[in-house]
């Protein structure tokens, strides 16, 4: 069967997606450029079809995020505090592991952790907080803390990156996380994340962990001051990495929320470009296993659109979200299993409870009443 393209700039786009081919940038920017929406999402699903046939993953997880206070004072952010501010928050390590059992369940698979860049908690207080995590949720996985938070207490032990990332591990770390990436144009860098590592440091720390075995996700932040060269890009380095180390599970396109942000004169991206940035993202990185529609960024009902654009995820359950909340989003912060799969179903697809490494989760008949 053919397809109607309004834009004829995609029929050689077309026909190296058909053929199974690898995109170039020049590919990339016009996909980016094309408002040809239902064409992109066609050759996105293609793709995502031709990967996971008709099945769209989910998981039960819960989000902790340890402490707010952060060092760096990013424009992109509405969540980190100084630790002066009478509104900022660290939990104490009795404090994490309670949160952790709140609402805890056979249910929860995945614990998600990640934070601000404290001034004083050690990399010995994050083993700690893992080691106890893991003695009181031994069959939960560990998916935590952000390239930058790594790269932060590597550079306060004094220990560098690889050893940091060997304690992490030893103390219980599972994988990481996919956050803190943004966009790896230094030029937008300097505006929207001046305090953070760079672009080429995000990726270095990226290396070493898949190097030691952690396999990791990767982000994009996108609807901000980046064009489309910075989108394409930021891609084309993802998938070059994902070449040497293939320790990427999952990308995530994250939508800027600008509000209670220094950046918030920024309009909020449409439904329009983020069904966009979901399919072109499938397209370019070919080498990727997952694409993620991150529900609470997008509103369940982007992410289950997102299903027929070339995503294959729509996340979890979270359980409780502070990063895009502080930044105004209005979704719920967390959804109950049962409305995941009613998503999911309606868009036509079929859900596969996963764990973080995409390994199938089977029930019991007792869990599941409990769930639903
Ligand atoms: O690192 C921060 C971004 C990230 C804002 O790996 C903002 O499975 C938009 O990385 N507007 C955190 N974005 C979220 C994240 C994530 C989410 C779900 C799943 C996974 C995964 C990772 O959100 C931050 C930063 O890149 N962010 N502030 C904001 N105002």
């Amino acid at each position: 069967m053919h397809p109607v393209f309004e834009d004829v700039r995609l029929k050689p786009v077309f026909e190296k997606v058909r053929a199974g081919e690898r995109l170039n940038h020049n590919d990339g920017l016009a996909l980016y450029r094309s408002s040809d929406l239902l064409a992109l999402g066609y050759l996105a699903n293609l793709v995502r079809e031709r990967l996971h046939g008709n099945v769209t993953y989910f998981n039960v997880n819960r989000h902790i995020n340890p402490t707010d206070v952060c060092v760096a004072s990013c424009r992109l952010c509405a969540f980190g505090k100084k630790s002066k501010d009478p509104k900022a928050y660290t939990l104490s390590l009795e404090e994490v592991w309670e949160k952790a059992g709140q609402g805890w369940s056979e249910a929860v698979t995945e614990f998600h952790i990640v934070g601000g860049l404290h001034p004083e908690l050690t990399l010995d207080w994050y083993c700690e907080m893992f080691r106890g995590l893991k003695q009181r949720f031994p069959g939960v996985h560990l998916k935590a803390l952000t390239m930058v938070e790594i790269g932060w207490l590597a550079r306060r032990s004094g220990l560098g990156v690889r050893a940091t990332l060997e304690r992490l591990m030893a103390a219980g770390v599972d994988s990481l996380p996919g956050g803190g990436a943004e966009i790896f144009s230094e030029r937008v860098r300097r505006i929207i994340c001046d305090h953070k590592i760079t672009g080429d440091e995000w990726l270095e720390i990226a290396r070493e962990a898949h190097k030691l075995g952690l396999k990791s996700n990767c982000t994009m932040l996108y609807g901000h001051l980046e064009n489309e060269e910075d989108r394409t890009s930021h891609l084309l380095r993802l998938r070059e990495l994902q070449e040497e180390t293939g320790g990427f599970v999952t990308f995530i396109p994250l939508a800027f929320h600008p509000a209670n942000t220094p950046l918030r004169h920024l309009p909020s991206t449409t439904g329009f470009a983020d069904l966009k940035n979901i399919a072109v993202a499938r397209l370019l990185l070919d080498n990727v296993p997952h694409i993620k529609a991150y529900w609470v960024m997008l509103t369940p009902r982007i992410a289950q659109l997102a299903q027929r654009f070339g995503a294959d995820d729509i996340d979890g359950t979270v359980v409780e979200e502070r990063i895009y909340h502080d930044a105004g989003a209005t979704t719920s912060q967390s959804l109950r299993r049962a409305e995941l799969l009613r998503l999911i179903r309606e868009a036509g697809r079929e859900p596969v409870e996963r764990d973080t490494l995409y390994r199938p989760v089977r029930r019991s008949e007792a869990t599941f009443t409990v769930l639903v």
